[in-house]
């Protein structure tokens, strides 16, 4: 069937980070489907790859004259996204995180005219943390009513958006997606014995080492387990907590059975090492690494936070305990490892979980869905 070709513009945070690895692939895939895609970012997206078909990049420029005490990234940014839109006659722009990618997205439209569409796709940080700071809220609530459409990537989000910016703006839910082409069960059995011994488990956490990802935890939870079943940790990450952590881990005298990979390009590839993800975080509006591993057949055990309960089906893909519960999370995985059944009754649930619920061609339809909407042309 013929497309009805859309010229979009996203922009994202292109560095590490799910919301970036969200808006890259959609922008992929939507390239894919015969939509023309332009980034409108400070870098290249982290996850953009090769040259695609379809795909255009146009890098934000800072100036920084003299008399800025701090350049001004949002004015440059919006004055980009308008100068794009009017030089490649955009249709819309799908911006993600409200601050400040859905501001400058309000300016560029005030700049070219209200045919440009905005739509906002809210990941969380931009409403958990800075939707709670005053002096951002109206900014924020101004950015999120003026947008055309606005996405959140859980139930859990929306309510939390409505709640903290009393706003009764309708918010679609489009869920996080994987691309079931990048993220399967993997064959790694040769690479597997560089990690760990056959007899032993494998336990992987992946994160971004802030403190809301308690990476402190995954350690409790890890010598816990340890304890019952003969097993390795492996981090996957980088990010402000991982010294504390090292040391953590040494102090423990764990350092002979954690390995930390750092940053890591493969992550299909890594987690399809793993037996079990730990992902034992205080926020956490989806947890895209959850549903990384869930692609892969490997179950999550972690905290009932935020959005992962909508991701993770409790005793069915993995098991959630409330946030902190480190007794509790060892006790599910020692649960899983040391049952062979119900470990493949869970990798079989989560397979079909990953592709039935939160497969790359559903959600994208759903995106060209709201897209088509907010430009009246359903
Ligand atoms: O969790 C992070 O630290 C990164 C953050 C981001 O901005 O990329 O992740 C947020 O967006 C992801 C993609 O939608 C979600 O999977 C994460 O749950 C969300 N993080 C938080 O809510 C803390």
């Amino acid at each position: 069937m013929e497309v009805d070709r859309l010229k979009i513009g996203i922009t994202c945070y292109p560095s590490l980070g799910g919301s970036g690895v969200v808006a890259t692939e959609l922008g992929k895939l939507l390239a894919e489907k015969g939509h023309e895609v332009h980034f409108i970012t400070h870098s290249v997206p982290f996850r953009l790859g090769k040259f695609h078909k379809n795909i255009f990049y146009h890098e934000v420029e800072v100036n920084d004259y003299y008399v800025f005490k701090y350049p001004p990234y949002d004015l440059s940014l919006a004055s980009k996204m308008a100068q794009v839109a009017k030089m490649e006659n955009l249709d819309l722009l799908h911006v993600h995180y409200a601050v400040p990618h859905a501001v400058c997205a309000f300016l560029a439209k005030e700049m070219v005219g209200s045919q440009l569409k905005v739509i906002t796709t809210l990941h969380g940080t931009d409403i958990t943390v800075l939707g709670q700071d005053e002096s951002l809220s109206d900014l924020i609530r101004l950015a999120i009513d003026r947008s055309d459409a606005v996405t959140a990537v859980s139930q859990d989000l929306i309510r939390e958006t409505r709640e903290l910016l009393a706003i009764d703006k309708p918010i679609d839910l489009a869920y996080n997606f994987v691309d079931k082409r990048v993220y399967y069960p993997r064959e790694v059995t040769q690479l597997r014995r560089d990690f760990a011994k056959p007899e032993e488990k494998l336990l992987i956490h992946i994160s971004n080492f802030r403190p809301v990802k308690r990476v402190s935890d995954v350690v409790d939870v890890f010598a816990k387990v340890s304890e019952k079943v003969p097993s390795r940790l492996l981090f996957v990450g980088e990010g402000p907590e991982l010294s504390k952590t090292i040391c953590k881990v040494k102090e423990m005298g764990l350092t002979e059975r954690v390995i930390f990979a750092g940053k890591q390009d493969d992550v299909a590839q890594v987690i399809s090492l793993a037996d079990v993800m730990l992902l034992p975080s205080e926020k956490e509006s989806f947890g895209l690494v959850a549903l990384e591993a869930m692609a892969c057949g490997v179950p999550t055990v972690g905290s009932n936070a935020g959005g992962i309960p909508e991701l993770i089906t409790h005793g069915e893909t993995g098991f959630l305990a409330p946030t902190g519960d480190t007794r509790q999370m060892a006790d599910y995985v020692v649960r899983l490892l040391t049952d062979r059944e119900l470990y493949d009754r869970f990798v079989t649930a989560c397979l079909e979980r990953a592709t039935k619920t939160f497969c790359n061609d559903l959600i994208t339809a759903q995106y060209e869905q709201i897209y088509y909407r907010v430009l009246g042309r359903q």
